[in-house]
C-alpha cells in the first residue's frame, strides 16, 4: 500500500506498473477465503464458534502433554497448518454447476482429487474434494471442500427428478461478479491483492446460508420424501456450506468435551479406532440445526448444516487402504451379528490385523512417508535407506491423509440428514459422467502421496551423498 502510494506520488509510473502486475500467490487467496469462510459460518452457526474454541484448547493440551509429538510436528513443518485446517461441504445440482466450482476452486490452487462413490450407501451423490496438492501448499494451508453433485438420475420418480432439473436450470449459483474475477483470473494468470480481495468477497456468496428457499411447501415436501439431500440441494438458491470441519489432535477428549460445552455429538466416531499411530481419518459430528426456513412466504424448517471434527493420521498406500477396507468391513459385520453397543470392541479386536507403530507400516510398505536429511553429505556409501533411517541421518515423516473416506462420509452424511431409513438407490458409480460434468479428470490421490514420498527421498539422499540409494521408480523425471 505505501509504496504503491509513495511510488505514485512520485511519478514511477514503472514501479506502479510493476506492482500493479505482481500476483499473489494461489495459496494466500485460498488462505484469505479459507479464513473468510470460517468467519462467515462462526456468524451463522454459533456452535461452529464453540468447536473451533474446544478444538484450539484439547490441541493446546495434547501438545502441551507430549512433547514429542509437539517436536515431530514442528521438525515436519506441521505445526503452523494445524489453527487453520479445516474443510467443508457443499452440494450441487448440476453438471454447470460443478464445473463452474471447479474454475473458482482452480484461483485458489484447489484441484480435485478422488471420486467418491456414495450410492453404495444409499445416497444419491457421488463426490471429490477440492485440495491443494503440492507438499510447499499443503503446509500452508490445507483447506480442502468436499463436494458432491446430486444424481437425478439415480431417482425413481421420473417426473419429479424432471422438476428437480427443472428448478435448478434457473439457479444460478455463482455471481456475476464472481465469473468476472474468475475469468480475470484465468487470462492473467493471477490475481493481484486488491483483485483477490473482490474475488474472495464474491466467491463467499455462493456458500451463503439463505433461509429463502425458492420452492413451495409442497415442493419442499415432495424432494423430502424422495430423499432429503434432493430437497436440501434443490430448494434453495445455492449450495450453502453445510459444515466446517476442523482438525483435532485428540479427537477422542474432543467428543468426551463436546456435552460440556452444550453440544451433543453422534455417537460413534467414524473410521478406524483409537492406536498409538493415527491412520487415516477419524471424524465426528454434532447433529443439524433445525431451521426456520420461508417456503414463499410459508414458514416451515428444515435440517442441512452440522457441525464435525475430525483427526488425521497417516495416509496408506494401495495396500494399507485394502489391509484397512477390509478390517473395516469385518469389524461391521462382526457388530452387526453382535448388536451395535459392540462395535467399539469389534472395531478394536478387528484391527489388530493392522501393524501398530511406524516402522512396521513402513517396512510393510503399507503408509505413506516424507523424508527429510538431518546430515550434511556422509562420507561413505550406506547400503540401504534402512541403514540412513537407523543411523538417524535420514528421518521418515508420516504423510497425513489430506482425503476422505466414502463409508465416514456416508455416515456423516446419514446422520446428519436423519435419514437411515431413505437409502432405496442402486448402488452405481459413475465416475465417466462425473468427470465429464466436471470438465476435467480427477486426479488419483495414490500418485499425489507417491510422488511427494518419492521425491522427498530423493531430495533427502542427495543432500546425504547417496544418489546411488534412490529407487529407480523415483527417477522418472
Ligand atoms: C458431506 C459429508 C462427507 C466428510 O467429512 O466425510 C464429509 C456432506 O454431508 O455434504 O464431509
Ligand atoms: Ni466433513
Amino acid at each position: 500500500m505505501y509504496v504503491q502510494a509513495e511510488a505514485a506520488a512520485r511519478g514511477l509510473g514503472f514501479l506502479r506498473g510493476k506492482i500493479m502486475t505482481e500476483f499473489l500467490d494461489p495459496d494466500e487467496i485460498r488462505s484469505m477465503f479459507s479464513s473468510a469462510m470460517s468467519e462467515m459460518y462462526r456468524l451463522e452457526v454459533p456452535q461452529y464458534g464453540t468447536l473451533i474454541d474446544l478444538v484450539r484448547d484439547v490441541n493446546a493440551a495434547t501438545l502441551a502433554a507430549d512433547p514429542d509429538l509437539r517436536a515431530r510436528l514442528e521438525a515436519a513443518g506441521e505445526l503452523d497448518r494445524l489453527d487453520v485446517e479445516r474443510h467443508g461441504a457443499i452440494r450441487l445440482g448440476t453438471a454447470e454447476e460443478l464445473a463452474s466450482i471447479r474454475r473458482m476452486f482452480a484461483v485458489m490452487g484447489m484441484m480435485p482429487v478422488s471420486y467418491y462413490d456414495l450410492s453404495v450407501a444409499g445416497i444419491p451423490v457421488h463426490s471429490t474434494a477440492f485440495r491443494p496438492v503440492e507438499s510447499a501448499s499443503l503446509k500452508r494451508n490445507p483447506f480442502r471442500v468436499f463436494t458432491s453433485l446430486l444424481r437425478l438420475d439415480l431417482v425413481e420418480d421420473r417426473g419429479l427428478a424432471a422438476q428437480a432439473a427443472q428448478i435448478l436450470a434457473q439457479r444460478q449459483i455463482v455471481t456475476e461478479g464472481a465469473f468476472a474475477c474468475i475469468e480475470r483470473a484465468e487470462t492473467q494468470g493471477g490475481l493481484t491483492q486488491a483483485q483477490a480481495e473482490e474475488f474472495v468477497r464474491e466467491a463467499l456468496e455462493t456458500f451463503r446460508w439463505h433461509n429463502d428457499a425458492t420452492v413451495s411447501a409442497e415442493t419442499y415436501e415432495k424432494l423430502v420424501s424422495a430423499h432429503r439431500l434432493i430437497a436440501d440441494v434443490v430448494s434453495f438458491k445455492g449450495p450453502h456450506i453445510n459444515h466446517l470441519t476442523p482438525r483435532t489432535l485428540d479427537i477422542d477428549a474432543v467428543q468426551r468435551q463436546m456435552p460440556e460445552r452444550g453440544i451433543t455429538p453422534k455417537a460413534v466416531i467414524e473410521g478406524p479406532p483409537r492406536r498409538n499411530v493415527d491412520i487415516l481419518l477419524r471424524q465426528t459430528s454434532f447433529k443439524a440445526l433445525e431451521e426456520v426456513v420461508m417456503f414463499q412466504g410459508v414458514a416451515g424448517s428444515h435440517t442441512a448444516r452440522f457441525g464435525e471434527i475430525e483427526q488425521r493420521g497417516v495416509a496408506l498406500t494401495r495396500k494399507g487402504r485394502t489391509l484397512y477396507d477390509a478390517t473395516l468391513s469385518q469389524a461391521r459385520t462382526a457388530a452387526a451379528k453382535e448388536g451395535a453397543g459392540s462395535y467399539l470392541s469389534c472395531l478394536d479386536s478387528a484391527f489388530t490385523a493392522m501393524p501398530d507403530d511406524l516402522a512396521a507400516l513402513r517396512a510393510q510398505g503399507l503408509a505413506f512417508f516424507r523424508y527429510r536429511a538431518t546430515a550434511a553429505r556422509l562420507p561413505q556409501p550406506a547400503v540401504s535407506v534402512s541403514e540412513l533411517i537407523a543411523a538417524g541421518v535420514l528421518v521418515a515423516d508420516p504423510q497425513v491423509y489430506e482425503d476422505f473416506l466414502p463409508v465416514s462420509a456416508a455416515g456423516i452424511f446419514q446422520s446428519n440428514l436423519g435419514a437411515e431409513d431413505q437409502s432405496n438407490f442402486s448402488a452405481c458409480a459413475n465416475q465417466d459422467a462425473f468427470e465429464a460434468a466436471l470438465g476435467a479428470k480427477v486426479i488419483d490421490e495414490m500418485v499425489l502421496y507417491g510422488e511427494i514420498e518419492a521425491e522427498s527421498l530423493a531430495q533427502a539422499l542427495i543432500t546425504l551423498g547417496q544418489a546411488h540409494l534412490i529407487p529407480e521408480a523415483a527417477m522418472v523425471d
